[in-house]
């Protein structure tokens, strides 16, 4: 029922009516936001029509919220926020879906165009959807309620079609209290049609690439969040397990094919990159991640097969050999379907060179996760996580940090896709807890957040929120006390700690008391063991604070080498 349907008799409607109306008809069920002017009671209604509102202390964490229900269903997120600083807190969070190609809507109240186009200083006044443009796929205003179904349609298919991403939806205050005809204004509403068709490569890009991986000798498949986002696998695991290629997952595709799969090369990641003839890219960019595919870490003859939705990331870093342009289910099961005459089959040689290696490496990292310290490093602790996550392989991981992210991906394997949510592309702090409540409200299932203790500062004022809606979340701090580390010394004569320096042992889970939270102080693997295993079987909102040995960080986790001036290595 919308509220038309449920006033037969009223004959006037208004903006913000029309717009629960209109986000309802287009299968919206859930809105995250911080409410105030003007939009607070557009909040109220949606909840009175049945849309589930969540309600967060800051816009950041109700953007990434919506970012990550829109990655994990393939429908945009929404997130509401006020005007002028309200946007501003969402704009990053917008940004951010924008750069990781997640689909997802912010929709702002805004001041009246008049007052904002003469400057004349309006209560939080901004020229918010000039601000958002270089941030967003798209952006669009609704100045008349009879333009929302548009606008919503146009927003929806720019946020869902080609590569997803972020867009800005600018609803001003005036728009929002204009009346309309009931029926007049019923008449407007639709929802677009397939809003992100199918789209087929061309077969003879996809013979291309074929050929091109019928004389490699030794071919790898790169599997990225494209492939996790697109639901690709299933035909993945086919195409995979009948060419018998290698795969490395992208640290959010881990789990779109089992870690533990024979053929995963996650652990032989130099080997792979540096002597692969032929690289097969299936949702993953050739950007930072992968050092633009060029340099020492590449085979300089390598040629690539690029699988994107988008035309022009090809070339984007490098000449792409044999560009696939489609999205990836369709492409990969053009190249199924056309496989046969190429007869292609990863040869036994180069598997059993990255198994040895694999082997080396597993070794070596079974020394460090079975060595115990006093305090714990991060692998004798993320080796209990490992271990109690056994039981519990279907809940989703979320991670930020540095050290605290870097570890946990290599150690902590993922068995199903979409389950590993991370700070992604850019690399962001501040994504954990509206990663955590979005993924928990949306998909329903329990979250394990692994966190260094900076990264939790960043969003963890949340915590009430996970209180106040009871989601089942446990949140786990590895506490260095610290940037990377927590012994650095001043660099100053005044008595101020070092730049990375955080307090020494604070006492993050006393936090999550104040709210109703069940919280653990952690400085042992079997008071951890003891603490998680509590946790995740209670499914009740949880802080662990673990302390982790202050000196055992690196600068910059695994990526000190994009940091080469560091004074400290
Ligand atoms: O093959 P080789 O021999 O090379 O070996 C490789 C693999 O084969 C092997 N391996 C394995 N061996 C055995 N077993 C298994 N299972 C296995 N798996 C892999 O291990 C090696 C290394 O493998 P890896 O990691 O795959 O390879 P590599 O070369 O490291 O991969 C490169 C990358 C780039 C793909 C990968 O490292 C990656 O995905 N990295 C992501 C890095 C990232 O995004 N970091 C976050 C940003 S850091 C920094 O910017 C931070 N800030 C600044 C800041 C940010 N970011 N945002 C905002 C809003 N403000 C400020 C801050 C403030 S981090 C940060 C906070 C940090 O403090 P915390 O307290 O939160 O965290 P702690 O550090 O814990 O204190
Ligand atoms: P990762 O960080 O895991 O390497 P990226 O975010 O860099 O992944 O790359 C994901 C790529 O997947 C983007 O270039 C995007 O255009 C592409 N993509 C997203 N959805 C689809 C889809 N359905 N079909 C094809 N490509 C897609
Ligand atoms: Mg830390």
């Amino acid at each position: 029922m919308n509220y038309i349907e449920d006033n037969p008799n009223a004959c006037l409607t208004d903006g913000m009516h029309l717009l629960v109306d209109a986000l309802k008809m287009n299968g919206v069920d859930t809105i995250f936001g911080v409410v105030g002017i003007p939009v607070t009671d557009l909040a109220r209604h949606a909840q009175e029509v049945g849309i589930r509102y969540i309600g967060f202390r800051h816009e950041q964490s109700a953007g990434h919220a919506a970012a990550i229900s829109g990655y994990l269903t393939q429908k945009p997120g929404i997130c509401l926020t006020v005007s002028a600083p309200g946007f501003l807190n969402g704009l990053t969070a917008l940004a951010e879906a924008t750069v990781n190609g997640f689909p997802m809507i912010q929709i702002s109240g805004s001041s009246d165009r008049n007052i904002i186009d003469l400057q004349q200083g309006d209560y939080e006044g901004l020229d918010q959807m000039n601000i958002a443009k270089p941030f967003v796929k798209a952006a669009y205003r609704i100045n008349r309620p009879q333009d929302i179904a548009v606008g919503l349609a146009r927003a929806i298919r720019a946020a869902l079609s080609g590569r997803p991403g972020g867009v800005y939806l600018d609803i001003t205050t005036a728009m929002l209290s204009t009346t309309m005809d009931v029926n007049e204004a019923s008449a407007t509403l639709f929802a677009p049609v397939e809003p992100a068709p199918v789209q087929l490569p061309s077969s003879t890009s996809v013979k291309r690439a074929l050929k091109l991986l019928s004389n490699a000798a030794k071919p790898l498949v790169i599997i990225g969040k494209g492939a996790a986002y697109a639901h690709a696998e299933g035909v993945l695991k086919e195409f995979i397990e009948k060419t018998g290629i290698p795969f490395l997952p992208m640290s959010m595709a881990k789990g779109v094919l089992p870690d533990d799969h024979p053929q995963c090369a996650a652990a032989a990641r130099s080997l792979v990159l540096g002597q692969a003839d032929v690289v097969m890219l299936v949702g993953a960019r050739l950007n930072w991640l992968l050092n633009h595919g060029k340099g020492k870490k590449w085979n300089s003859n390598a040629k690539f097969i690029q699988l994107d939705i988008s035309a022009e990331e090809m070339d984007s870093n490098r000449p792409i050999d044999a560009p696939i342009v489609g999205d990836i289910v369709s492409s990969l099961d053009m190249l199924l379907c056309k496989m046969e005459p190429f007869n292609i089959k990863c040869g036994d040689a180069w598997m059993k060179s990255i198994q040895a290696v694999k082997q080396v490496n597993a070794e070596k990292m079974q020394q460090k996760l079975t060595t115990p310290t006093v305090p714990m490093n991060y692998f004798n602790a993320l080796h209990v996580v490992s271990e109690v996550l056994q039981d519990y392989k279907d809940i989703y991981l979320v991670n930020e940090g540095a050290n605290a992210l870097d570890n946990t991906r290599n150690i902590v394997n993922m068995y199903n896709p979409r389950l590993r949510l991370d700070t992604g592309t850019w690399g962001v702090m501040g994504i954990g807890m509206g990663y955590s409540i979005g993924a928990a409200v949306t998909g329903g299932k329990q979250v394990l957040a692994i966190e260094g203790d900076s990264a939790f500062g960043f969003s963890g004022m949340e915590i009430e929120t996970i209180c106040r809606y009871r989601l089942p979340i446990t949140i786990l701090i590895l506490n260095n006390g610290g940037i990377y580390r927590g012994d650095e010394k001043s660099h100053g004569t005044n008595g101020d700690p070092a730049p990375t320096m955080l307090m020494p042992e604070a006492r993050y889970d006393r936090m999550i008391e104040a709210f109703g939270g069940k919280a653990y102080h952690v400085t042992t693997p079997e008071g951890l063991d003891d603490a998680l295993s509590c946790a995740l079987a209670s499914k009740y909102p949880t802080l662990i604070n673990c302390v982790i040995d202050p000196s055992v960080g690196l600068e910059s986790g695994h990526i000190g080498n994009l940091n080469p001036h560091s004074s400290i290595k």
